[in-house]
């Protein structure tokens, strides 16, 4: 076994504790075979979901702006396509209610950061109304003033930190995009699309950075009623698997890009062989596992070189997004070499 651990260590020592592992990720060709059919079926399916489902209305004035942020950069600098939050499933067309999931958004609102701090430009695309970058550690306001019925300013807790971090925010503000959705296709169709621009105009000096929480099922459009489902019947509702787009991503769209999946269990038993599961199916550079209740003290990287590097953050002082960013810096760094 071969195995990095980096740990957050006390506040004394500026350097994190790292050991290192293996783990063999090399697959026999019986995997491959069936891998290889499970992906040509996949990519069908893929095609069928997005003849099957439209973008959003705003697709093709996002994509403009992604083009125009991509396309006024210099030839060195790096981008990073971060994903964020839950997508949400509809139950009908006239949407009244959906299935949702856990995932706040916290995750990429701090890597965001910290990419922007590692000199990356950060497309950031994030399930509306989910946790933002910066505005996340804004504490509330102990008091809001009102002039004549209107919220005229608050009074922070603490105005030092907010002053801080909203001139850490000036300092990035134009070197981040916002794109949001809401839905499972809406996130379906941007990161397809922005991958694919990603890939043209970046080439390997994009990064995918997958910490946004997909649904696994959905209900087909044939399955979907246009009204609300009333209430009068007990509702048999039939949904479909999510096709994996994780392959598609990797070999079509952005087979440049250096591509983060994150890989949540709540088992943490199965949790690395599924990880290095997702490695050998889908082939692309390192997967992120997480446990649902541990997700923000410990993140085990799993590379398709087989190399592991488990990251701890017990104490929590900081966020452990910022040693994981670090870790991915370095691990794109050396990508580049080898693809220069
Ligand atoms: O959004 P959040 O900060 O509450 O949670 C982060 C996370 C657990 C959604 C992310 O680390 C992750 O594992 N995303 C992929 C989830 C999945 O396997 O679909």
């Amino acid at each position: 076994q071969h195995q990095t651990t980096l740990s957050k260590i006390p506040a004394t020592s500026s350097k994190p504790i790292v050991q290192h592992s293996s783990a063999s990720a090399s697959s026999t060709t019986a995997e491959v075979m069936s891998a290889d059919n499970i992906k040509t079926e996949e990519f069908k399916l893929c095609d069928a979901f997005f003849k099957e489902i439209p973008p959003h209305a705003d697709y093709d004035e996002s994509m403009a702006r992604v083009k125009s942020f991509i396309q006024n950069s210099n030839p060195v600098q790096r981008f990073v396509l971060v994903t964020s939050g839950g997508t949400l499933i509809p139950l009908e067309r006239l949407m009244v209610r959906y299935i949702d999931n856990f995932s706040t958004g916290s995750r990429g609102a701090a890597s965001t950061e910290y990419f922007l701090e590692a000199g990356y430009k950060v497309i950031f695309l994030h399930r509306a109304k989910s946790i933002q970058p910066f505005a996340r550690n804004i504490p509330p306001p102990l008091e809001t003033l009102e002039w004549e019925g209107v919220a005229a300013w608050a009074v922070s807790r603490d105005s030092a930190k907010v002053r801080r971090i909203l001139e850490r925010y000036a300092k990035h503000k134009a070197s981040i995009l916002y794109v949001s959705f809401e839905s499972l296709g809406d996130y379906l169709w941007y990161l397809k699309g922005i991958s694919c621009e990603l890939n043209k105009s970046i080439g390997h000096r994009g990064m995918v950075y997958l910490a946004a929480a997909v649904s696994d099922f959905y209900v087909p459009s044939s399955e979907m009623p246009e009204h609300k489902i009333q209430s009068d019947t007990k509702p048999t509702i039939n949904l479909a698997l999510t096709p994996k787009m994780i392959y598609p991503l990797a070999t079509i769209w952005a087979p440049k890009a250096y591509i983060v999946s994150f890989k949540l269990e709540t088992d943490s038993e199965i949790l690395m062989e599924k990880a290095q599961k997702a490695l050998k199916t889908y082939r692309h550079n390192m997967v992120a596992a997480n446990l649902l209740t541990t997700r923000k003290t410990t993140v085990t990287f799993v590379e398709s070189t087989g190399k592991v590097a488990r990251i701890d953050n017990p104490e929590e002082t900081s966020d452990i997004e910022l040693l994981m960013i670090g870790f991915l810096r370095d691990r794109h760094s050396a990508y580049l070499d080898a693809n220069s």
